[in-house]
């Protein structure tokens, strides 16, 4: 029997409510398909940071490094400061792994209600790719006169002809793979950002030029978020920086009826170290503790590590479990208007899965 190890960070808040429902459905799917999963757990996070100081041990990246892939929850506490949490955690591990592809599909479920009057399950169907080890992201920066009344703050961000063309040309890639609208938007703000998202609009179309069957479009990011509510249907792959995408991916996780919904995977994708598969949402320490987080988020970034790990047709059964729970409706948490629990959820995604 081929085993996966898999390791496990819950991390903070429903991050620790979430991971165990993904580890339910992982192992009912590997039952099925004859894989088993090893899942060794870290428990990093804010605990750890209060007892050690730091959101996770100094050999963490070694330790992670042997795995085949890394599920993660969420990472944020009320006490500490967000940046401090982020950069502790989840920044770094991206970084060190060189996933430079953060893949956040948009997929208005059939029997899920959009806040978008017009839209019905199906019609919103596109992915953000959002460049994921530099740009804005780049913690490159200092502050002069830290704490003095005439503080200064410097935050640089890095844009590489490198980073733009791999995550460009990442971005035509899956439009051919997904063999939809063969269409990919560009996000930039180079009408007033004039050297970084100059460049990567040049990169863009030297790259689409490699690609004569992928239709194009360039937007302007404040363009985009509005026709991400006028006209989500015409969206296909929507490439982005770091900070851009990672914006653009909160709007197209609520038009598609629930941040909750939504999945992403930190992707190496020239597989020399194990990607990270992770709920878009945070630790939202306003539901944590209740038992009422939406689990499918997770369930469904399971889902898109079992597709990395080459097992598309488990990954397929998964998201086709989650697809009939949310059709018939009954068995919802109450961010989609439901009174259910986490745990009746996922139960719910097992039967369909038997
Ligand atoms: N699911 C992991 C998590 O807690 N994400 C929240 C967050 O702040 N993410 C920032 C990012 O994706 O860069």
């Amino acid at each position: 029997m081929k085993t996966f190890t898999i390791a496990v960070i819950a991390g903070d808040g429903v991050g620790t409510e979430v991971i165990p429902q993904s580890k339910r459905v992982l192992e009912r799917i590997g039952k099925k398909h004859d894989v088993n999963f090893a899942f060794q757990d870290f428990e990093w996070g804010a605990e750890h940071y209060f007892r050690w100081g730091r959101m996770m041990p100094a050999g963490a990246i070694d330790l992670l490094q042997s795995c085949d892939a890394i599920l993660l929850g969420a990472v944020g506490h009320p006490e500490i400061p967000d940046h401090t949490t982020l950069n502790g955690l989840l920044l770094p591990i991206r970084r060190a792994f060189d996933h430079y592809a953060n893949v956040r599909p948009a997929y208005l479920y059939p029997g899920v209600q959009s806040p978008l009057a017009k839209a019905r399950g199906g019609d919103i169907d596109f992915v953000v790719v959002r460049e994921n080890t530099e740009g804005e992201y780049a913690q490159v920066g200092g502050f002069v006169y830290h704490l003095q009344p005439d503080e200064v703050a410097i935050q640089t961000s890095v844009f590489t002809r490198r980073g733009i063309e791999r995550i460009v040309r990442f971005a035509f890639e899956l439009a051919l793979k997904r063999n939809k609208r063969k269409r990919v938007a560009s996000i930039t703000k180079s009408n007033a950002q004039g050297f970084s998202m100059v460049l990567w609009d040049r990169v863009f179309q030297e790259v689409a030029a490699q690609f004569p069957d992928v239709s194009t479009e360039s937007l302007l990011v404040d363009a985009a978020a509005m026709n991400f509510i006028r006209r989500p249907e015409s969206f296909d792959v929507v490439v982005g920086s770091n900070l851009f995408a990672d914006i653009l991916s909160d709007i197209s996780a609520i038009i598609i009826g629930s941040m909750g919904l939504a999945a992403s995977a930190n992707l190496d994708p020239l597989r020399r170290f194990p990607s990270m598969f992770e709920p878009v949402h945070g630790s939202a320490p306003d539901i944590a503790g209740k038992g009422i987080v939406n689990p499918l988020a997770t369930i469904l970034s399971a889902g898109m590590m079992l597709d990395h790990l080459k097992m598309a047709d488990a990954a397929g059964e998964v998201e086709a479990a989650v697809a009939a729970v949310l059709a018939e409706g009954k068995v919802r948490t109450p961010d989609l208007a439901g009174k259910s629990s986490t745990e009746e959820v996922t139960s719910a995604v097992l039967e369909k899965l038997a």
